[in-house]
């Protein structure tokens, strides 16, 4: 009998514990929250005009998200040397011009390298430039031949060829689906890509990527208020900008940040702590990317922190289970890019990245708009599936799941036609 008690307790506290730690997809149960006001200080001043904004509360509200999410980045570093690995003035058919740039950084006799592949079209002038990152290598995002295997660590994938963590020419081209460099160039635009994991390979080791190239003595890790590796994936996309400031053929001025997934998250906080990028792009990005932490639907802080504890500072471990200790949300990370051109797109299947927290953040970054005289989303209501707000702040919700499709990039490159070229 006992027994019998002990074991329906022990169940029931069991299920109950496991209930609060399933991820919520319920809107009923979305918890009561009140969203900070980006036009009101810590301290709790009103913020009526730009100035204000971009002397007071942007300064203030960027080193908060650095010093408890993403961490900071401990020092300069600027490029050491570049080399042209490879160039052609003849590449996909005759229509672009390809090179292969590779960057170095010296700190404290430790080395890193990473390299841009280029496409640019055929032009007598600079042209505007999309700039994201890829999963799986430079090689996978085209069929041409001539793209660079790279060498970094990779994890394995052997549907991919991809085994004792190298890649491989197998995987030539498998994600041509995800990029529309075809239609960029069309459009006028450029495309620049890097493997991420030639920054920071993407794993639980934090002696492997460019943090380790600060270390001091025997340190391991960055401090808690130091950068995790989406901190550092976004440190590369504005060294890569760094290289365009010397590149004849590109309009630094006109480079826009893309990323997708993790990669989205690393491309607003690109975007956000580098005011030199012209627009943002974040297509699914989710959790510690567009989706709000309040609403706690889907993936979470603590679950994020727990699959994933060196994406961001450890500082930000303490909002594990406590969203309401932050005192920013999301949509104060968009609108940290103002009054630049911030693109949010969901997908209809992808609950896990929350795509009506997506798009309220993009919705409540509004009022930083509006100080500048932009307007942002016009109602609190998401659009239809399929049907894109191409505004300065611009939102769609496509059919189908986590992916970058071409309905995206059709949505990319008119709005980048309309607010970047
Ligand atoms: C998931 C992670 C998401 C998202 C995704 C991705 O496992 O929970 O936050 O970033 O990975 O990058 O594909």
């Amino acid at each position: 009998m006992i027994r019998t008690v002990i074991l329906l307790l022990f169940s029931v506290i069991i299920t109950t514990a496991s209930a609060q730690w399933e991820p919520n997809y319920d809107e009923a149960k979305v918890p009561q929250f009140k969203l900070p006001n980006p036009l009101k200080t810590f301290s709790g001043k009103k913020i009526r005009n730009v100035k204000n904004w971009e002397k007071k509360r942007r300064p203030e509200l960027l080193d908060y998200f650095a010093e408890n999410i993403y961490g900071k980045i401990p020092d300069k570093l600027k490029i050491s040397g570049y080399d042209i690995l490879e160039e052609s003035e003849n590449a996909l058919g005759g229509k672009a011009i390809r090179k292969q740039v590779e960057l170095t950084f010296e700190k404290n006799s430790r080395t890193l390298h990473f390299t841009i592949l280029i496409y640019l079209p055929k032009s007598n002038e600079k042209v505007p430039v999309f700039l994201g990152y890829n999963f799986l290598g430079n090689h996978t995002v085209c069929e041409d031949a001539n793209i660079l295997i790279s060498t970094a660590w990779v994890a394995n994938n052997p549907s991919l060829g991809i085994v004792n963590h190298q890649l491989t020419e197998q995987s030539r081209g498998v994600r041509t689906d995800r990029w529309a460099i075809r239609e960029m160039l069309a459009a006028g635009f450029g495309f620049a890509t890097i493997y991420y994991g030639e920054i920071d390979p993407d794993k639980n080791d934090m002696t492997d990527g460019v943090q380790s190239l600060f270390y001091i003595d025997d340190q391991l890790q960055p401090a808690d208020d130091e950068w995790g590796s989406i901190a550092a994936w976004a440190w590369g996309l504005s060294r890569a900008l760094d290289y365009f400031e010397g590149d004849d053929d590109v309009d630094e001025s006109k480079v826009v940040v893309f990323g997708h997934s993790r990669l989205g998250k690393t491309a607003l906080w690109a975007g956000a702590s580098d005011q030199r990028f012209a627009g943002v792009i974040s297509n699914d990005s989710g959790c510690g990317g567009a989706a709000l932490f309040k609403r706690e639907f889907g993936e979470t802080i603590w679950r994020i922190n727990r699959s994933f504890p060196y994406w961001f500072c450890d500082n930000f471990k303490n909002f594990n289970h406590d969203e309401k200790k932050l005192i920013v949300d999301q949509h104060e990370l968009i609108a940290l890019i103002a009054p630049r051109p911030v693109y949010v797109a969901s997908a209809e299947e992808d609950q896990w990245a929350d795509p009506k927290g997506e798009f309220l953040a993009a919705y409540y970054a509004g009022p930083v708009y509006k100080l500048y005289g932009i307007e942002g989303i016009p109602e609190d209501v998401q659009p239809p599936v399929n049907k894109p707000i191409l505004n300065t702040v611009a939102y769609h919700i496509r059919s189908g799941g986590h992916d970058v499709t071409a309905f995206d990039w059709k949505q990319y490159i008119n709005w980048a036609q309309i607010y970047i070229q």
